[in-house]
């Protein structure tokens, strides 16, 4: 049996936790409030200082700087008065971790797929424009574990007015996929481990997880989830 001690984490926001060591560890994005360059830098120092051997990183919709493509328009918004270098600080970050976008790594033996990408919302970063159904296809099959910033429909996506807004077509083509886990954050007060329902083959049910750090508030709530994922050699 092959095994893997993996710890994630989300939305930290400028904040820094203690994280439990383990193999891997997964940052699922918003590790910035705003995407300034210094609170990039200094989540690069943390995530450097981190004893996992392997680290994986999907930015959120609030690591703007990091939304290449989409920066130049998101800057006027943001960072007006700033004159930061987004190819310089992903740069930075890509030495330090797997940073995932729209794409995967394997890890002994073990396929981790990443996407920041969610529905739109209040115009931030790595939004999917258009459908999603067409977006969620370049999830790789074989994926071990499905890490995006938002949530999937139903699992983790329940806001504090009581709706879920979680991605209808994100869910659907997970549960094509059948990864072992799918973790998640974004919206914070969805935090929690989700079994997948009505799983037909228990032993091959998809665990949800949103590990959101933070409550609505923003306030340091909750701790980094611990997943062993497992395979038969
Ligand atoms: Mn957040």
């Amino acid at each position: 049996m092959k095994q893997l001690k993996v710890v994630c984490l989300s939305d930290t926001h400028s904040k820094f936790v203690d994280v439990q060591h383990g193999d891997v560890l997964i940052h699922c994005g918003d590790f910035t409030n705003w995407g300034h360059d210094y609170e990039i830098k200094d989540f690069i120092s943390w995530l450097k200082a981190q004893p996992h051997k392997h680290k994986i990183v999907v930015p959120g919709n609030h690591d703007i700087t990091l939304d290449i493509e989409k920066y130049p328009q998101l800057k006027n918004k943001f960072h007006r008065y700033s004159n930061y270098n987004p190819e310089k600080l992903l740069q930075d970050l890509k030495e330090c971790c797997h940073l995932l976008i729209n794409s995967s790594v394997t890890i002994e033996g073990f396929k981790f797929w990443g996407s920041p990408y969610t529905l739109e919302y209040c115009d931030w970063a790595f939004q999917i424009t258009g459908s999603s159904q067409q977006f969620w296809e370049q999830i790789e099959e074989g994926s071990d574990v499905i890490i995006t910033h938002g949530p999937p429909y139903y699992y983790g996506d329940k806001t504090y007015n009581g709706l879920r807004v979680g991605d209808k077509y994100l869910v659907e083509k997970v549960q094509k996929i059948r990864p072992k886990i799918h973790v998640f954050g974004g919206i914070h007060e969805g935090f929690g481990v989700y079994e997948e329902d009505g799983g037909y083959l228990v032993d091959n049910s998809i665990t949800f997880v949103n590990c959101s750090i933070m409550d609505n508030q923003f306030k340091i709530q909750n701790k980094p989830y611990v997943y062993y994922l497992q395979k038969d050699e």
